[in-house]
């Protein structure tokens, strides 16, 4: 690779304030679904996760000491408006304020998810949450506000992380008076008015942040043919279509691909959309895809029924989702790791969209152990994270703008469901989900590993 293809690229870390920031009910903010939602027992909540909230100086130490050039985090919903709309808290502002002018101080370009997976609770009380559209104004309402304060610091901006999980996950979208048609004409309602939400917040953008960009971060599926039987390739492609383009059809394109939306239409399922959706759905467009990656999937044809162990949303009538042979499993990584994958997906979204791409996710899950000496051998994980990089820098050798890399995770953080016995952190935090402790952070073996490797391709 010539030396300067990586000069602008983004080594970058990633996080998210559910699941680091802690003090849920405090400095005015409010209530949000991953708040309210049930958790198990024995597993930890968001109420004081890696409490960032009051350790953000020393974090932004770690990240500068880290060497990053770009840091990926979101912003809490109802830190900024407690009830999702209405009145604002200048507190939550404040927050972020610092944090960002901080990283500017330091250099690190922050990368802002303006709402990842935390809607604000009020507004599912009122309105069913997305199910309403008076959340579309609400998120356009809490987005304009982010660019009008922001604006002139931040320029990459994330619209939605994942709307692929806010659509299926209750504990995400609330939803929970719809059961299983209905729920599933609500998982479609809430993916159409999250299109229309991400439309506004992109014009607010491209008019209030000059040079902005703003797009959604999927949580892309590369899916492979279980066989090369011709109806598991097209199982594949039915696979990959509704689980990772439609969304990103409706971000770029601003329109359901026309097979989805014929099948959708069929089953009862297509949403309720107005005609004066087209002309903003159609008059916006993303400027950046960024995605999250973490395995791979193999689909073969439906049989007539899906016994397999796979979550709802993977299951359908067109595909049945299998977990993809190759690739070493372990006992957080369950679909197995797949670095090839990574790249061919940078090639389908790239041939797709021809738009520029930043991976937002990628990473290892372990039960990491602190050692007495205060170290964390996690060598497993700088394999992961080796092997898939040298996949990102082989796209940038072959010309795709891919502008930058950011694992999952900065600090070990709220796992989705499993609370901190999942770690993905460069940084460990020591708790457990029952035990506070102290909450001190220790540089993993990767913390070092990923040091050397951002100042090796800086000195190049
Ligand atoms: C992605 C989410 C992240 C994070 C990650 C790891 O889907 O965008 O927020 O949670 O998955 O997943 P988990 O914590 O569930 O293992």
């Amino acid at each position: 690779m010539k030396n300067s293809d990586l000069k602008n690229f983004m080594f970058g870390v990633s996080s998210s304030a559910f699941q680091i920031e802690g003090a849920a009910q405090t400095g005015g903010k409010g209530p949000s679904t991953v708040d309210t939602r049930f958790v198990r027992p024995g597993i930890a909540d968001t109420s004081v996760a890696s409490d960032f909230y009051h350790h953000w100086e020393a974090d932004i130490e770690l990240l500068r000491e880290l060497g990053v050039k770009a840091y990926r985090f979101s912003i809490s919903w109802t830190r900024i408006f407690p009830d999702g709309e209405g009145e604002l808290n200048q507190e939550g502002l404040d927050f972020y304020t610092k944090i960002i002018d901080r990283l500017l101080e330091y250099k690190i370009e922050p990368v802002v998810t303006i709402y990842h997976f935390d809607l604000p609770q009020k507004l599912v009380d009122q309105y069913g949450g997305w199910l309403g559209r008076e959340t579309i104004y609400a998120y356009e309402q809490y987005a304009k506000t982010l660019f009008e304060a922001f604006g002139d610091k931040v320029k990459y901006w994330i619209s939605i992380n994942e709307p692929l999980m806010v659509m299926f996950s209750k504990d995400f979208n609330g939803i929970r008076d719809h059961e299983g048609k209905a729920y599933e004409r609500a998982n479609y309602q809430i993916m159409y008015h999250m299109a229309l939400a991400e439309k506004l917040a992109f014009k607010w953008c491209h008019e209030l942040v000059s040079d902005g960009m703003i797009g959604p971060a999927s949580a892309f599926q590369n899916i492979y043919p279980a066989s090369a039987a011709p109806a598991d390739v097209e199982a594949a492609m039915a696979a990959e279509e509704i689980l990772s383009f439609t969304l990103l059809d409706l971000s770029v394109r601003g329109s359901i691909p026309a097979r989805i939306a014929h099948t959708l239409k069929k089953q009862a399922l297509y949403p309720e959309t107005r005609e004066e959706d087209v002309q903003l759905l159609q008059s916006e467009s993303a400027d950046w895809i960024c995605f999250n990656y973490y395995a791979s999937l193999c689909a073969e044809a439906y049989s007539g029924k899906d016994d397999s162990n796979m979550p709802q949303f993977f299951r359908s009538q067109q595909y049945r989702i299998v977990p993809n042979p190759v690739g070493a499993k372990s006992e957080w990584m369950i679909f197995g790791t797949d670095p090839t994958g990574l790249r061919l997906s940078i090639y389908k979204l790239w041939q797709r969209y021809n738009l520029p791409l930043m991976i937002t996710e990628n990473g290892y899950a372990n039960s990491d152990t602190l050692e007495e000496d205060g170290h964390i051998h996690d060598e497993t994980r700088i394999g992961y994270l080796k092997e898939h990089l040298d996949e990102c820098f082989q796209a940038v050798e072959e010309g795709i703008p891919l502008l930058g890399y950011s694992p999952w995770s900065f600090l070990d953080s709220l796992s989705g469901r499993e609370g901190f016995v999942k770690r993905y952190g460069l940084v460990y935090v020591d708790r457990t989900d029952e035990d506070l402790k102290d909450l001190k952070r220790y540089k993993k073996d990767s913390f070092y590993w990923y040091q050397k490797l951002i100042s090796d391709c800086n000195k190049k």
